[in-house]
């Protein structure tokens, strides 16, 4: 299934005397930090698609998601001379530098997940709208709580772009639509699993009356989940947010879990190779109507901000969780 712009020539990009043969697909990711099964899954998706491309696929970062982790991981990819350097930002602002540097160099930048700010990369692939993510954890917590009453947030790390953007609308959202439910603490677990589960313990004893948590972060609900489930709070404070079915199967099988919400991170991994290929091969530049094929999940146009949509959040609840 080619498209029609490749083809007869042989080469397909423009430019410089070279055909497609000087196309660097040796394409790298770096996740937030390592050891997240949410970025176990993103990469085996880019890995499938790079090796589809017949590149070289590579993961690195660091094992913390603080704000400038990642920074000497991109100087390093940006030594090695990669053709992409594929990004979750920890921070929307100090991995800004060494992406630029990246970019000078002549490496493509394509955010995803959780983007920096627009001016340091060429693309962000965004899983679906920040705008749709807020919504669809309001309306659970707000249905599983009977629309009244506390709620707090566990967030991964504070700095995070991705996390902050849903938070603030859910916040809108919540202002808007539910006089009766109150927002107490916005409380950070730094995806990491222990400070999670230790922060879900401290909401739970500082309010007493709690309804509800909402962790927008697959590695704070799976915490949240286990401290509930042997919890005396297990069933009584609602739990929900963003998990992935497999860290989540135990939770909603043993009824501390009503239901939460995800897209898929393989497929989020898959499209953002080839976007990244696309910019490599010259194909797109990153501007608004720029469309490429993204292998088996079809063609995509960029919009507005340099930014690709994966698609719509998906619910996970008792009755479908076996599927996946
Ligand atoms: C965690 C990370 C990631 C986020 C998901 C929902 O794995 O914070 O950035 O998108 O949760």
């Amino acid at each position: 299934a080619g498209c029609a712009d490749t083809g007869s020539s042989g080469g397909g990009s423009t430019g410089d005397a070279g055909s497609g043969s000087s196309e660097n697909l040796a394409i790298t990711f770096l996740p937030k930090n390592l050891g997240n099964p949410y970025f176990d899954t993103s990469s085996k998706g880019g890995k499938a698609a790079v090796d589809e491309l017949g590149g070289t696929f590579a993961e690195v970062g660091p094992a913390e998601a603080t704000p400038d982790a990642q920074v000497s991981y991109i100087n390093t990819a940006t030594q090695q001379g990669v053709g992409g350097l594929v990004v979750s930002a920890d921070d929307p602002k100090a991995i800004c530098d060494a992406l630029n540097e990246a970019r000078d160099a002549g490496v493509k930048v394509v955010t995803f997940d959780s983007d920096t700010n627009a001016d340091c990369r060429d693309l962000f692939i965004n899983q679906a709208t920040a705008e749709g993510i807020a919504k669809i954890q309001v309306d659970l917590i707000t249905e599983q709580i009977g629309d009244a009453g506390q709620i707090a947030v566990l967030s991964a790390s504070a700095n995070a772009t991705n996390q902050n953007a849903w938070i603030d609308m859910m916040k809108t959202e919540l202002e808007a639509n539910h006089p009766d439910v109150e927002l107490v603490e916005v409380a950070y677990g730094d995806d990491d699993d222990q400070t999670s589960f230790d922060k879900t313990a401290a909401l739970l004893q500082t309010y007493p009356e709690l309804k509800g948590i909402v962790s927008p972060t697959t590695v704070g609900i799976a915490a949240a989940a286990r401290y509930l489930s042997t919890s005396d709070y297990k069933g009584k404070v609602m739990l929900t947010g963003l998990g992935t079915p497999n860290q989540m199967r135990e939770y909603v099988k043993d009824g501390t879990v009503k239901e939460f919400a995800l897209w898929n991170p393989e497929d989020l991994g898959y499209l953002t190779t080839f976007a990244a290929a696309a910019l490599v091969k010259g194909e797109i530049t990153g501007a608004e109507g720029d469309k490429f094929t993204a292998g088996k999940l079809g063609e995509y146009t960029v919009g507005a901000d340099s930014t690709v949509l994966l698609g719509d959040p998906f619910k996970f609840n008792a009755e479908n969780i076996d599927n996946f």
